[in-house]
């Protein structure tokens, strides 16, 4: 199982555990908040544009997003597998992958959703304190999961493993690497 999307709440801990499941399934994590966030950081042409929409909490549009994500699956580490956390974030996102992947024979084998209530997610954003955490920009971003990423989960129907996501990282790797060998 080495195809894998990591789906949940802002907060949810995507993140934090593609690092650790990264590692342990010796595939490369490509998160497309921290592509973002480089570009930023680096201050590109991309980055300039996308900023806004990262300190609102508002989703990048799909045609930046996209191609973004079709170039970095076409880098070599990728071939093999991934982890890809935060894309898709919506059913439109989610179609295009499947184009990008069966163009080249490939296909997700997994979809792990992290189940965790929205209240811990605040506070476990608040406590990061990123420039897009703060209360107002949190319940926007809580929003757009329900409406826009959540339907990923009728999308990609029997692929989902749905894994509790509140406990200790290192408990929750576990239950994410079960779960994945589980369906082997
Ligand atoms: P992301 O970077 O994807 O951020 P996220 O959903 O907020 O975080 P994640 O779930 O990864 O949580 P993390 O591990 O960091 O998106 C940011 C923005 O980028 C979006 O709002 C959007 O604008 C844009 N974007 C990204 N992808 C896009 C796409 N496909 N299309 C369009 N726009 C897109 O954990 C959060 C905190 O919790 C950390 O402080 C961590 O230490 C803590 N934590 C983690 N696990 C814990 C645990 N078990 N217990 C306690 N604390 C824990």
């Amino acid at each position: 199982m080495t195809r894998v999307v990591l789906v949940g709440p802002p907060g949810a801990g995507k993140g934090t555990q593609a690092t650790a499941l990264s590692e342990q399934l010796g595939v490369p994590h490509i998160s497309t908040g921290d592509l973002f966030r480089a570009h930023i950081a680096n201050n590109t042409e991309l980055g300039q544009d996308v900023r806004r929409y990262l300190d609102s909490g508002q989703l990048v549009p799909d045609e930046v997003t996209n191609e973004m994500v079709r170039e970095r699956l076409e880098e070599p580490d990728a071939r093999a597998g991934f982890l890809l956390d935060g894309f898709p974030r919506n059913v439109g996102q989610a179609e295009v992958l499947g184009k990008i992947l069966s163009s080249t024979g490939q296909a997700i084998d997994a979809v792990v959703e992290f189940k965790v209530d929205e209240d811990v997610v605040v506070k476990r954003l608040l406590a990061r304190g990123r420039t897009d955490d703060n209360e107002d920009v949190i319940r926007r971003r809580q929003e757009i999961y329900r409406s826009e990423t959540a339907p990923l989960l009728s999308y990609y129907g029997d692929s989902v493993i749905t894994v509790d996501a509140v406990g200790e990282v290192g408990d929750i790797t576990e239950r994410v690497l079960s779960a994945l060998r589980d369906r082997t």
